[in-house]
């Protein structure tokens, strides 16, 4: 039977959870919006050799924290995206993170926005946030680079955790 395991893609404000998910996804996901910002979820799976990652986007926006508690239910990995170029963006992931509380769930944080000249490094990024032990990877949304090397960590660890019921 294919594993299945959830994933719960979490972030700041126009941090740029929603494109990231669609470029993961090859455009094939789907998002609740209005007028450009996410104020429901995105949702989005993507097979990884044998493993069946369903990857659910929250909104950003601090009035949404009770959606991303109820989007959370049942995570088994969390991915932080943070907006590289905003020092705010990771000010605010750290918010994030207090208030969903993890426990026992790997993190990952994607460093997003590499391709703009400012961003700083994922280790950067992982310095301030306080999270020497986390995973952080650099990613572009827009020109589609580190996606991959999102996915097979995200493969990696997604092997690991208990998996998830069929969803
Ligand atoms: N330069 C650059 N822009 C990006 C990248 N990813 C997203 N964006 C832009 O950032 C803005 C916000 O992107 P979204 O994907 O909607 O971000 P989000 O985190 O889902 O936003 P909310 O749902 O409103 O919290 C859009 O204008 C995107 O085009 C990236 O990697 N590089
Ligand atoms: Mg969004």
């Amino acid at each position: 039977m294919v594993r299945q395991v959830k994933i719960l893609v979490t972030g700041p404000y126009r941090a740029g959870k929603s494109s990231l998910i669609n470029s993961m996804t090859k455009g094939n996901s789907f998002n609740i919006d209005r007028r450009g910002t996410t104020v429901c979820m995105d949702y989005g799976n993507v097979d990884v050799d044998g493993v069946k990652l369903h990857l659910f986007g929250t909104p950003g926006q601090e009035r949404f924290a009770v959606v991303r508690q109820v989007l959370a239910e049942g995570m088994r990995i969390l991915v932080m995206v943070v907006d590289s170029t905003k020092p705010d963006s990771i000010v605010q992931a750290r918010k994030i993170l207090v208030e969903l509380s993890p426990k026992n769930v790997p993190c990952i944080v994607a460093a997003n926005k590499q391709d703009r000249p400012e961003a700083m490094s994922p280790a950067e990024v992982q310095k301030i946030m306080n999270l020497p032990k986390v995973y952080a990877v650099g990613t572009s949304a827009i020109a589609k680079n580190g996606t991959h090397e999102l996915l097979s960590h995200l493969h990696k660890v997604a092997q690991k955790v208990e998996p998830s019921l069929p969803c």
